[in-house]
């Protein structure tokens, strides 16, 4: 495949998925309160990096994960090789901040792909840009040390080209040594944060262009995501975080690629004290309305620190197992109907088969606008039964016959109890 191939052929594979896993794991599993907690505690690095010595997943089983994420229908996973506190999961030569060098003593990257490679499904990695152990990634409004007295002329002593080199040399190093790769998840850009005298970072602080490049040449089908800071480049996928869009997002008057990332409850990293966790209607409703909108779900776990998924992600993971064991085929390989909407609903559509989503079921009618005369067949997806098609109303002189229906509407005539799964879909 040559450097310059077509977005559109980078991402046939994944917008035909639809569904994958987000995984958070990294040393913030240990204090247990989100993947952030180093920042928003100000905890020096040295001081953070004691995790190192306490990171030791006795419990770690990687084939377990893939086959949980495998029966929730996901067709892709994307794991953090570095978030930002800058522990890398793979036994890196550029550092010794890494798993290989834990009492785990394991190159966790390794294990996780290969479980998921072996399970069949796609994989990606997460590199983080923002990096709070890398003794050159100056000093800014996000960092850790962005009240220390001494900030400034701390930065003076800090070399971003130095970390550039690192970071390319772990890029090349990942893109390399890893077996193929589906999708490299940079994450992020923030070049109009300013505090304190202290700026944020974006295209310039990462050389994006270059590394950019350096990801084309290496691996000329990889996706890769929007977060290098680069507005007028084309990126292969755009990645709302933890919000869903009204509509399919357009760039430029044009639709495009485009992955709604989600937590199961706000923190991405493992958190022991989960406030808002995701209901199963919301879990199902959020993958069938991005669905709807032309999108892709990676919804996202936290392993905890002895390699665990905890309760609520395996709970969520099999609410989506059960769903999708009866409607994978209104998710996978589908997109926007572009039909006028119904109420209460989400319409997918693959071909001509159409996916009605319904989100509230209704009292014994659903009117769906415009497609009077256009459907053969309805059936409900949990059994495959028959759903029927109300005839059109010649004109009545009833009023109450009148106003059964829209002109031009389908109107389905639906069991009065609703179906037992937590979306009904009809197809
Ligand atoms: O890895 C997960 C998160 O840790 C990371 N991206 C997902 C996939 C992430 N967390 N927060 N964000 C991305 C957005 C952060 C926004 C803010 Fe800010 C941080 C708002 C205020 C501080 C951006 C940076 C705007 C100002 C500084």
């Amino acid at each position: 495949m040559s450097a310059d191939q077509p977005a559109m052929a980078r991402t046939a594979w994944f917008t035909d998925a639809r569904f994958g896993l987000f995984i958070h794991w990294g040393l913030y599993a240990i204090p247990a309160r989100h993947e952030w907690v180093q920042t928003r505690e100000q905890t020096p690095p040295e001081d953070y990096a004691a995790y190192l010595d306490q990171f030791d997943p006795d419990l770690f089983d990687p084939a377990d994960w893939a086959r949980k994420a495998k029966a929730a229908g996901m067709r892709y996973v994307v794991v953090t090789a570095k978030h930002h506190e800058g522990f890398c999961l793979w036994d890196s030569a550029f550092t010794d901040f890494k798993a290989t060098n834990t009492p785990f003593g394991r190159d966790a990257l390794r294990d996780i792909l290969d479980a998921f490679r072996a399970e069949g499904l796609r994989v990606g990695i997460y590199y983080s840009l923002i990096d709070w152990h890398h003794p050159d990634f100056t000093i800014d409004p996000v960092h850790p040390l962005r009240n220390h007295p001494d900030a400034i002329a701390l930065n003076a002593e800090r070399d971003m080209e130095r970390y550039r080199s690192y970071m390319f040399a772990q890029v090349e190093e990942l893109l390399t040594g890893y077996g193929p790769l589906d999708i490299i998840w940079f994450d992020f850009s923030y070049p109009d944060r300013a505090e304190n005298g202290l700026t944020g970072k974006g295209r310039d602080d990462w050389n994006s262009e270059a590394l950019l490049a350096l990801v084309r040449r290496l691996a000329p089908g990889i996706i890769v995501n929007n977060r290098l800071g680069l507005p007028e480049e084309a990126p292969d996928v755009v990645t709302p975080e933890q919000l869903s869009p009204p509509e399919w997002p357009e760039r430029d008057g044009a639709r495009v690629t485009w992955e709604a990332c989600h937590t199961l409850s706000g923190p991405w990293g493992y958190a022991r004290d989960m406030g808002s966790a995701k209901s199963p209607g919301q879990l199902i409703r959020l993958l069938a309305d991005t669905v709807s909108k032309g999108g892709n779900l990676l919804m996202n776990v936290g392993p905890t620190a002895r390699g665990e998924f905890d309760p609520q992600a395996t709970e969520a993971l099999e609410t989506y197992a059960t769903w999708m064991h009866h409607h994978a085929p209104a998710i996978r390989g589908c997109t926007a109907a572009d039909l006028p909407p119904a109420q209460d609903c989400r319409l997918t559509r693959k071909g001509d088969r159409l996916y009605v989503h319904v989100f509230a079921w209704p009292f014994r009618h659903l009117h769906l606008p415009g497609l009077q005369g256009k459907v053969s067949q309805a059936r409900l997806m949990t059994d495959g039964g028959e759903v029927g098609i109300v005839a059109p109303a010649p004109d009545d002189p009833h009023e109450n016959m009148q106003i059964r229906s829209r002109p031009g509407d389908l109107v389905l005539e639906l069991p009065v109890k609703k179906p037992d799964a937590v979306v009904p879909v009809i197809e």
